[in-house]
């Protein structure tokens, strides 16, 4: 039997700084909805899918503002509409958002929820770009390492929707062991929401890049590990700032068989064939047969060791 799964990736347009709980999770269960009519069994939403990409601004002065961007349980009272839609709709749902634990610890978080909307897995966002203290000569600051900590847990699959499914964030989809930590665990289909602001304010010379590299780094995991790859952004002009859209949705070959066409809320569909990557991990990426780890000993050493 083919083991098909018609995923449904859930781009977001801008979500403005003053818009509420209610109002954004209206917008995602409109999509799961729309993915439901269009026979999806799974919908991923982006990066911080629940508010508006708070690590532009430097909070200081307000941390009421700072904490609010967080959630404090998942579900929680105004996720938990999420999770119903889900198992109403026989839907599940990839979602990232902030992370306030009961210790007080701060993660850039995701969670993935089956058909009948119980939590299959957590992931804590390994790669954490920008910066840690305010720097006013920015355009827009890129506060995420002041604002979650490092994820402790590294990158792990799931037995779920008939398949081995893997969750990334944002920046991990530019560094290759990402994908390669899942594909050694089997990996056929990688998750990954982001906001990708198109001005890189240490060397802007990268921002008309931002589309290629993109398409590069999902393109290349996929290929490379035999894998298929969901790119969900939060794109559009969000505050004054411009991300990129572009979400995609990439099969082991590293073709992109689906691409939106807006930058705003938007459903990419297509029916992801999981056993096509055994084309590759059986042949071109056997990883048994082929790989060489001793000779990659260097990519493990503590980066002090170098
Ligand atoms: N959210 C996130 O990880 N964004 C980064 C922006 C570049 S680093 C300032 C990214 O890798 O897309």
């Amino acid at each position: 039997m083919v083991r098909s799964l018609r995923i449904g990736a859930a781009q977001l347009g801008p979500i403005a700084r003053d818009t509420g709980r209610d109002e954004v999770v209206d917008r995602l269960v409109a999509l799961m909805r729309q993915g439901s009519d269009a026979g999806c069994q799974l919908v991923a939403f982006p990066e911080l899918a629940l508010t508006t990409f708070f690590p532009r601004w430097y909070l200081d002065d307000v941390p009421e503002e700072l904490d609010s961007y967080y959630e404090t349980e998942m579900p929680g009272p105004q996720t938990q509409r999420l999770f119903d839609e889900a198992q109403s709709l026989g839907v599940g749902f990839y979602l990232g958002y902030a992370e306030l634990t009961s210790d007080g610890q701060r993660y850039n978080s995701s969670v993935l929820v089956e058909r009948d909307g119980s939590i299959v897995g957590r992931y804590r966002k390994v790669h954490l770009p920008g910066h840690e203290e305010h720097e006013p000569d920015r355009p827009f600051q890129h506060l995420e390492r002041r604002y979650f900590e490092e994820g402790p847990d590294g990158f792990s699959v799931w037995e779920a929707f008939d398949g081995i499914i893997g969750m990334a964030l944002c920046n991990d989809r530019r560094w290759p062991e990402t994908y390669r930590v899942m594909a050694l665990q089997g990996v056929e289909m990688v998750l990954i929401g982001y906001n990708t602001p198109l001005h890189y304010a240490p060397d802007p010379s990268q921002n008309p890049l931002q589309s290629f590299h993109n398409r590069l780094v999902m393109q290349a995991g996929a290929y490379q590990n035999g894998t298929w790859v969901i790119g969900v952004a939060k794109g559009g002009v969000e505050e004054g700032v411009e991300s990129l859209a572009q979400s995609m949705i990439i099969a082991p070959s590293g073709q992109v068989v689906a691409e939106a066409e807006t930058t705003d809320d938007e459903l990419v569909v297509a029916d992801c064939d999981l056993d096509w990557c055994k084309h590759y991990k059986d042949t071109l990426f056997d990883f048994n047969r082929y790989r060489r780890p001793e000779m990659y000993n260097l990519i493990t050493q503590p980066k002090s060791e170098l």
